[in-house]
């Protein structure tokens, strides 16, 4: 029978039952598990059964050959159903902009979060934000300043502050039907080890990322919000020094992560083999030793263009390494080799099918 989220959801749901019970009375008193707690609870549950929750970005709004229909999704239109886990960009919010930088509108991705949400299915998010003081996308790295100006001058961090807030208050504002907080997760200076962002390693000291990491937890604790898990996402790192030198600390962080993709086609597979096992042992041994969840955060191979690729390359990846969930990019509608899942009649459907039907995968229906 195929795992569903659900599933792994209700057998999690009983699990803290019963550790409840086991109490002893002075615990029962304790307040109540938040909503990212019982996220936790579910990723652990996931990668301690062996089971791999599968996530793409942007998978509800928009797919290899259309835009804003409702009720589809390529990964929907090859296997039947959902990905358990979707990926959102929230990099435009901090302006109030109506829409993300991929113009996704934010009413509709909210709408998309509460209908996963209400499948059994994740929600997590990403943020290619512009630099709160001078307005550049997360791409302007001209300023090698960028990062100490945020944490070292008063009107940096009143500018971050207020980009911060936007995002504290949109997760606020995620509840269920019954009112209840919905939990997600949220993987903020995403791919630090790499030169390609204002937040990455040739724009920031060692200090002033681990500053910037405590100043946004710092800003989302004071606002109260505790429906967040927490994501560290390095790109590829070749020694577990390198992976944790701008770890911000266990206090600040609930899931270790990797953003490693596949490229240079066929010829690239050893590569990718190498950068993955290496980067996510190191992700899944640190989170072992520290009590937290390991993720493959970000991958894919851009227009499946290795044959098989989902089952030749990304589940040996995942058998291999206990991460609780893996989420691929996404299937950009007006850049036709910009995709990750396969597509309907895209020639590596048979493998996402079997890719699918493999116990360790976890999708929703
Ligand atoms: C990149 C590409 C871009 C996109 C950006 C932010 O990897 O997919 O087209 O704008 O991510 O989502």
């Amino acid at each position: 029978m195929k795992i569903t989220a659900t599933a792994i959801a209700m057998a999690a749901a009983s699990m803290l039952a019963v550790s409840c019970a086991k109490q002893a009375p002075a615990e029962q008193g304790q307040a109540a598990s938040t909503p990212a707690e019982n996220l936790r609870a579910r990723l652990e549950t996931a990668a301690a059964e062996g089971h791999v929750l599968f996530g793409h970005h942007d998978d509800p709004v928009y797919g290899h050959s259309w835009n804003g229909d409702e009720g589809r999704s390529d990964v929907l239109e090859v296997c039947g159903a959902y990905p358990a886990v979707m990926n959102w960009d929230l990099g435009g919010l901090e302006n109030g902009d109506a829409a993300n930088l991929d113009s996704v509108p934010f009413d509709r991705m909210k709408r998309e979060i509460l209908a996963q949400d209400a499948r059994g299915g994740v929600n997590s998010f990403s943020w290619h934000l512009r630099h709160p003081l001078t307005n550049v996308d997360s791409w302007g790295t001209a300023d090698t300043a960028s990062v100490s100006a945020l944490v070292h001058t008063p009107e940096g961090r009143a500018a971050l502050e207020k980009s911060l807030d936007a995002v504290a208050d949109f997760f606020l504002s995620l509840k269920n039907s019954d009112g209840e907080p919905v939990a997600v997760i949220f993987r903020p200076w995403h791919e630090h080890t790499g030169g390609w962002f204002w937040w990455g390693i040739a724009n920031s000291s060692v200090d002033d990322y681990k500053e910037l990491w405590k100043i946004t937890r710092g800003r989302f604790d004071a606002k109260g919000v505790d429906n967040v898990l927490w994501a560290y996402s390095p790109d590829r790192c070749d020694s577990p020094e390198k992976y944790m030198e701008r770890y911000p600390g266990d206090e600040y962080v609930d899931i270790l992560g990797a953003d490693i993709y596949h490229f240079g086609g066929v010829e690239g597979t050893p590569a990718y083999f190498r950068d993955a096992l290496n980067t996510l042992g190191f992700a899944t041994r640190e989170a072992a030793r520290r009590g937290k969840i390991a993720a493959f955060t970000e991958t894919g191979c851009e227009s499946v263009s290795v044959p098989d690729w989902y089952t030749e390359c990304l589940l040996p990846i995942l058998s291999a390494v206990p991460v609780s969930y893996v989420t691929v990019w996404r299937n950009a509608h007006d850049k036709p080799q910009h995709f990750y899942a396969p597509y309907a009649g895209h020639p590596s459907c048979q493998s996402f099918v079997k890719f699918y039907n493999n116990p360790v995968t976890v999708f929703v229906k």
